[in-house]
């Protein structure tokens, strides 16, 4: 029986004296404004009904509530508030259950917390990851997870964004129980049941103090959180915030607490950090959307061939046995074989070492892995991966091999990292099959990958490479052909302009220290000291006669290179590494040989502030982007972002390089280009993209809403 009408957003039916509400708002029950009056009008009925004795909250479809509706944020606030919808569902005179199943995170937990009773079904994920959008817990959550959990590990959920178990959850004091039902429906009803045939009525976590009741040791805690916070969070907003929310839940009375949660709640809400991370949440959701592959269905992928067993290939084949496909993997001899072997093996033991997988789950995965010398053994694989090194010849005669093994219909990828696709794919009688799946190393770990759509290309052979990066948990981004893709095209712009920096008086160690200011873990000079430079300097040397004699060449990597000093495998590049370190030092060799070559170029070195060592290398970043996208070898600003942001280290509160582009506007940009130009116009020319956005006072989120 429906008791009154609604929006629908959520649906209140009374069954006999239990009134169910249930939220349903597809696609995860977010709690948009429309939910927000339901719930509020639902609870506030049912306190008048005298036939209604308990009201039980529950979600329909997978999910209880995914929280606070994200698409909300910067715009104008639409009451009711969803604090004031928790107090109301805390104050109410009859018991309140809520029945967890599916996610039940942020705002979604916060009502939950608001509830007297709450009771979890087996495969709930609760959390309060409101820190992953620049936030904290702002109806509520700061205040009364502490009070249920204790302030350790209140703060440990806060500040980690983790999502718990059922099991956990319960262990943690954040649930009262586990429902034995798996439908939650029967199981808020049955539980309802028992509290009223027990007399039980409400019972407000505003009042509940236990977890709390040492207060020096939970202000201890919070200290030792600030500590932790003011030393990992670099740069971020929000921990620090949350920290000081948990303070006040502490010291001040509720209500006091709940206003301070609110203005530091606002706070987050107005940072450009908020803004760069909600951008980076929704940039990662719509990567997999492809104007034209609608309707194409991915092939069937059961089995999967990989060829070549070094660093990538033994990462990717890791990354397919944990999905729980079968791999063989294709080496030249017994040898090769065995070392690509070992390197997934090495995986394991040491995940099994560390407690992330069990013995059982290694052993599992393991005996799903084949390996062969000979590429017969690809026959019946319905995807191959081509890992062998980067050398246009050497992967010709793989794909020329698999042309010949390969079933009709098998989907030929090649992870090359800036080849030619077509190229390649043209080495076969089905170019049609062929496409780039470029991983990212570790590939086991990394979560980004380039799906190189060729000109020939299918589209139901690209589906199957978006199909196969969901089931590896990957990011897929699309990308065209050209050389470096997205990725490593933009990475050779910008690390142009550091080195031009570098010969023009800025140090490597300058360089990185400002680009880790802004927010990247580490600088592009640690970074070809931890992969290696000597890869690079093959490619350098192989495109040496074809290099623009009008562009500018700083010579200074070559020079370390000459001396073998290729990073921390080889205890010195840029930095020095003594007895294994893997903490650089700086070098005093090396600045002299920068110094020669500065001398060697004719150039007299300038200082460079951290400001414009910054401005100029995202402005190199930022151009060559909108000449990607110009180009159409990226679909859209925001597919940049997330390979930025996924796949190269950058800060992910700043959103990716065309939102930051957005947020300190084009005209600065383009000034900045303009003015670089001067110096070196075939370098720093501005992208017609560029000029053309900026002239019509238009922004590269503009590109988005159309793509
Ligand atoms: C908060 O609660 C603040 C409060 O403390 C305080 C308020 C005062 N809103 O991820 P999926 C969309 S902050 C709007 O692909 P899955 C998503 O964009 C919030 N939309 O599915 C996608 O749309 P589309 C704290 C949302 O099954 C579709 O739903 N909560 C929201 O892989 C499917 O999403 C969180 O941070 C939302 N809250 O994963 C949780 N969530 O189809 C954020 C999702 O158009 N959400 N969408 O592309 C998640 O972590 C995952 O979405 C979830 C499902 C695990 C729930």
């Amino acid at each position: 029986m429906t008791d009154r009408a609604s929006t629908g957003a959520a649906r209140a039916r009374r069954y006999e004296d239990i009134l169910v509400v249930t939220i349903d708002h597809p696609p995860v029950n977010a709690l948009s404004a429309a939910v927000r009056a339901d719930l509020a009008a639902a609870v506030r009925d049912a306190q008048a009904d005298p036939q209604v004795r308990a009201i039980v909250l529950a979600g329909a479809g997978r999910n209880f509530i995914a929280g606070a509706d994200i698409r909300e944020f910067g715009k104008p606030p639409q009451p009711p508030a969803l604090p004031d919808v928790c107090n109301q569902i805390e104050a109410s005179a009859k018991p309140v259950v809520a029945v967890l199943h599916g996610a039940a995170l942020g705002g979604g937990l916060e009502v939950a917390l608001a509830a007297h009773y709450r009771i979890a079904l087996p495969g709930a994920r609760l959390g309060l990851p409101e820190v992953t959008l620049g936030l904290l817990p702002g109806a509520g959550g700061t205040q009364r997870a502490p009070r249920l959990m204790g302030a350790p590990a209140a703060l440990d959920l806060m500040l980690s964004g983790k999502h718990l178990s059922a099991d956990e959850a319960l262990k943690a004091g954040l649930v009262d129980a586990l429902a034995g039902e798996s439908d939650a429906l029967d199981a808020g009803l049955a539980y309802a049941r028992q509290l009223l045939a027990m007399r039980a009525g409400p019972r407000r976590t505003r009042d509940a103090g236990a977890a709390l009741a040492d207060r020096p040791a939970a202000l201890a805690a919070v200290d030792a959180a600030a500590d932790r916070v003011a030393k990992t969070a670099r740069g971020l907003f929000s921990p620090a915030r949350i920290v000081e929310a948990v303070r006040a839940a502490i010291e001040l009375p509720f209500d006091e607490g709940l206003r301070a949660e609110r203005a530091l709640f606002l706070q987050c809400l107005d940072s450009p950090q908020r803004a760069g991370l909600v951008h980076a949440f929704f940039a990662e959701r719509e990567t997999s959307k492809i104007p034209g592959l609608e309707q194409a269905r991915p092939r069937r992928v059961e089995r999967v061939g990989i060829v070549g067993g070094g660093t990538m290939g033994a990462g990717i084949a890791v990354s397919v046995l944990d999905a729980g496909l079968p791999v063989v993997m294709v080496e030249q001899d017994d040898a090769a074989l065995e070392r690509g072997r070992a390197r997934v093996a090495q995986v394991y033991d040491l995940l099994a070492g560390k407690g992330r997988i069990s013995a059982d789950e290694r052993a599992a995965r393991l005996a799903r892995f084949t390996g062969a010398t000979g590429y017969d053994a690809l026959a019946d694989a319905d995807l191959i991966v081509e890992a062998v090194y980067e050398d246009m010849d050497a992967k010709l005669a793989v794909f020329a091999q698999l042309d010949r093994v390969a079933k009709p219909g098998a989907v030929l990828a090649t992870n090359t990292s800036y080849l030619d696709v077509d190229r390649i794919a043209a080495a076969t009688r089905g170019p049609a099959d062929v496409l780039g799946l470029h991983f990212f190393s570790p590939a086991n770990v990394m979560k980004l990958l380039e799906v190189v759509v060729g000109s020939h290309t299918a589209p139901d052979t690209a589906a199957t490479g978006f199909e196969f990066a969901r089931r590896l948990r990957k990011i897929p981004v699309r990308a065209g052909v050209c050389d470096g893709f997205i990725g490593n095209r933009i990475l050779a712009t910008y690390r142009q302009a550091a080195d031009m920096m570098m010969e023009d008086g800025a140090s490597p160690y300058d360089i990185d220290a400002a680009v880790r200011a802004f927010g990247y873990p580490m600088g592009p000079y640690q970074m070809m000291d931890l992969a290696g430079g000597d890869i690079g300097w093959a490619t350098r040397k192989r495109r040496a006669p074809t290099r623009d004699p009008a562009l500018r060449y700083v010579q200074i990597a070559d020079r370390l290179c000459e001396r073998g000093w290729f990073g921390q495998k080889t205890g010195r590049g840029y930095y020095l590494y003594p007895d294994g370190a893997r903490q650089g030092q700086p070098d005093p060799e090396v600045l002299a040989i920068v110094d020669a070559e500065r001398a060697r170029a004719g150039v007299s070195p300038r200082a460079f502030t951290q400001e414009e060592i910054q401005r100029r290398y995202l402005a190199a970043m930022i151009n060559e982007a909108a000449n990607v996208l110009r180009e159409g070898v990226a679909l859209r600003p925001s597919d940049i972002d997330v390979v930025a942001v996924s796949g190269y280290g950058f800060p992910r509160h700043r959103g990716g390089p065309l939102h930051y582009a957005d947020s300190v506007g084009l005209p600065g940009i383009l000034a900045d280009l303009r003015e670089y130009a001067k110096e070196d116009p075939a370098f720093w020319s501005p992208s017609p993209l560029l000029v053309e956005l900026a002239d019509a006072g238009r922004d590269f989120a503009s590109l988005n809403r159309a793509a």
